[in-house]
């Protein structure tokens, strides 16, 4: 069996890169990634939360990977553990958090969609989840909502109110997903899981959304990184194998 390489490390993105979005994972790509693990250390980073991620990655994911960062990185785990956590609660404080749900509420009781649901907003540890239509839309409706998006910009536009509404906050608004956007402050972004990674020489991170604006994009564009666009799984899969596998042969 070949060697691990030391000082390189693949990190991963979720929706998209690893699995369709918010689908769970094939038997194929987790036979893929546990043969990857032979030959590098491997990480995976995802906007969702950790109940999202396990959901799509499998019950034991943190220890499956090397590195598990949930929430970009704002809940990290190393080798199956806990290693550090960051609050929105304790950055932003109260009263500004519910300044922002108040005002996020009342433009989404306004807004005329053809459906809503429930959850429209989920607070986790290091951001908040807004979704026009709620978090427990089906997956039916959750593939409606993101085509009546594309069309009519609902999050878009939802979020040039925020941002302007909300400048002092200093907030970076991501649309990763298809039914939501993330809010946390600047560089929360998939970035803030580079600082656990510090002894890796070598980062290379495959993602979807690496355009500017996708919430790939600036892990991509980081000096720190050497990164991959990728089209779907199967295309993850294809461009490792060749990066990774075959320079074993
Ligand atoms: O990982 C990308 C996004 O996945 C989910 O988005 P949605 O439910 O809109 O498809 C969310 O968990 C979101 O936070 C995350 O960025």
């Amino acid at each position: 069996m070949a060697l691990r390489q030391p000082g390189l490390i693949a990190l991963f993105d979720v929706d998209g890169t690893l699995t369709a979005p918010r689908k769970g994972v094939t038997p194929t790509m987790l036979k893929f990634m546990q043969e990857l693990r032979k030959v590098v250390n491997v990480g995976v980073v995802g906007g969702s939360d950790l109940v999202k991620i396990s959901e799509q990655l499998g019950s034991t994911v943190i220890n499956d990977y090397d590195y598990v960062f949930a929430e970009n990185g704002l809940v990290a785990y190393k080798d199956g553990k806990l290693v550090g956590t960051q609050s929105l609660k304790t950055y932003l404080g109260e009263e500004k958090i519910k300044d922002f749900v108040n005002f996020t509420l009342h433009y989404i009781a306004d807004l005329d969609i053809p459906i809503k649901r429930g959850t429209f907003i989920e607070f986790r540890s290091g951001m908040i989840n807004v979704s026009p239509i709620g978090r427990n839309c089906s997956q039916e409706e959750r593939d409606e909502f993101e085509r009546y998006d594309k069309v009519h910009n609902i999050r878009s536009k939802m979020v040039e109110v925020l941002r302007e509404k909300f400048a002092h906050l200093n907030l970076t608004f991501s649309i990763g997903g298809q039914i939501s956007f993330d809010a946390f402050p600047k560089g929360w972004d998939k970035t803030y899981c580079l600082k656990y990674l510090e002894e890796f020489q070598e980062i290379h991170f495959f993602g979807d959304k690496t355009y500017k604006g996708g919430n790939d994009h600036e892990i991509y564009e980081s000096e720190r990184t050497v990164g991959h666009t990728v089209t779907s799984p199967d295309d993850t899969l294809s461009q490792c194998a060749t990066l990774f596998l075959h320079k074993q042969d």
